[in-house]
């Protein structure tokens, strides 16, 4: 049994960025020279990239978790770190990437489409870095940022031309393995098919996409049976061919099936209801009275196609009226349009107050006080020029906190003041 995954949660980490160093040129007689620490190198991003050669996300089922490399620290001699390489997450055409609030960040539907998914941290400067006029020996260097983490869910949605809908037994799979080398399981129990089939339909040069999903019963919108969970693979054919079962291995008779499929779609997406459609009733070898089934057809003023899956007869027609159809959609759309939301970077801060203390988080927030050691003065002093350039000093003193009040980003509590002196010389290396 070939195992299907159309949807799968994974957890996503960018790489670390490598922290700076402080360290200065040795020079005979003199304790410290000029600063030379370089600075670490970035965090890799992960990317999700739409690949023509990847047919399912069954690895990411067995392996969740992806990370990029980590950059590596910066040494001496004003030598930075290497940045970490990237982790290239290769999906089927098709996926979905699916925030955890539900936002779907991306739809991936042509080969080569992607999205940098979590970006890797900065890299800390190194006491180089630093140099100012003003500071000619900083002491002091950056951490580096960690990556983005995050869970996203993928899932796929099959870009197949056509898709089959049918009651279970109706003869779907018996259908698919005639018109193409697909080999699905066929028995005449309902729910045979527990799993998508691909099958690619060749005929005189023309080709097109077909799938099989398993049966749809009645309620499958409102999650009744296994098609509910399918439903999601036809949204995007671009001809639906619905398959009618005129025998007793059916309870309702062929219109029936016929009102209660559309139904269905509809109550999944309604914008399925008004597809395109090549109506078929199969196993007229067996019960179907072509004259009853014309009568009927006429009736609703549509056209029927009569054929047998299993004896062979009228599937050659049959596929040339779905490539008919299929051909005059691509001509109308050519492209299934997918997309990649830009979200702006997380690189805000927000201000809360929790009992006495102002809290402030946020990754502005963390590269302010992201410095090796806030003990040393002047990098305290650094730190405290950087929440004002960051606009966090304002923030604060607007959310009324006051000269004295306890501050804490991250792990560090400090001192309101409030005085921070004129940041315009730095604006450089505050950023
Ligand atoms: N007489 C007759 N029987 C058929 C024909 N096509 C399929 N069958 C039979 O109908 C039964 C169901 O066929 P499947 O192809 O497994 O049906 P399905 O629609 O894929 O069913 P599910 O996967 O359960 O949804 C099997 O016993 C087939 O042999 C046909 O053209 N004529
Ligand atoms: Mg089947």
């Amino acid at each position: 049994m070939t195992l299907f995954v159309d949807q799968v949660r994974i957890s996503i980490r960018g790489g670390a960025g490598g922290a700076g160093v402080a360290s200065y040129v040795r020079e005979r007689g003199l304790p410290r020279g000029k600063p030379n620490g370089g600075s670490g190198g970035s965090g890799g991003d992960v990317i999700i990239r739409a690949s023509q050669d990847v047919a399912s996300l069954v690895s990411y089922a067995r392996h969740p978790h992806w990370a990029a490399g980590d950059g590596t620290h910066g040494e001496g001699d004003l030598r930075n770190g290497a940045a970490g390489a990237e982790e290239v997450l290769l999906v089927p055409l098709g996926t979905q990437i699916i925030l955890e609030d539900a936002t779907v960040v991306a739809d991936l539907v042509k080969h080569g489409a992607e999205i940098t998914i979590a970006r890797g941290g900065r890299g800390g400067r190194g006491n180089a870095a630093f140099v100012t006029p003003r500071r000619k020996a900083p002491s002091f260097c950056e951490q580096g940022e960690y990556g983005d983490e995050l869970r996203v869910t993928l899932e796929l949605r099959l870009l197949a031309d056509a898709a089959l809908i049918g009651f279970p037994n109706a003869g779907k799979s018996t259908l698919i393995s005639r018109v193409s080398a697909a080999k699905p399981k066929i028995a005449d129990y309902p729910f045979t098919t527990l799993t998508p089939n691909l099958g690619m339909v060749r005929l005189e040069n023309r080709e097109f996409l077909l799938a099989d999903i398993p049966g749809i019963i009645e309620g499958a919108s409102d999650g009744k049976g296994l098609g509910h969970e399918f439903l999601r693979h036809v949204e995007r054919a671009r001809v639906l061919v619905v398959l009618l079962d005129p025998t007793p291995l059916q309870a309702l008779s062929v219109g029936e099936q016929y009102v209660a499929l559309l139904q269905e779609l509809a109550g999944h997406d309604e914008a399925l209801a008004s597809r395109t459609q090549v109506v078929v009733v199969n196993k007229m070898d067996s019960v179907g009275d072509p004259a009853e089934i014309e009568a009927w057809a006429a009736e609703l003023g549509i056209e029927v196609h009569m054929i047998s899956g299993i004896a062979g007869t009228g599937l050659t027609e049959l596929i040339h009226v779905i490539a008919d159809r299929v051909g005059e959609h691509i001509r109308e759309a050519p492209e299934r349009d997918g997309f990649v939301l830009h979200r702006p970077l997380d690189v805000g801060f927000v201000v809360e107050r929790e009992g006495d203390t102002w809290v402030v988080s946020g990754r502005a927030a963390m590269r302010a006080i992201n410095l090796s050691d806030l003990t040393v003065p002047e990098a305290a002093d650094f730190a405290a020029k950087r929440l004002k350039f960051a606009g966090i000093e304002d923030a604060l003193t607007e959310a009324g906190a006051v000269s004295g009040d306890d501050v804490r980003i991250g792990d560090v509590v400090f001192v309101f003041s409030g005085d921070t002196d004129d940041v315009d010389d730095e604006r450089e290396i505050l950023s």
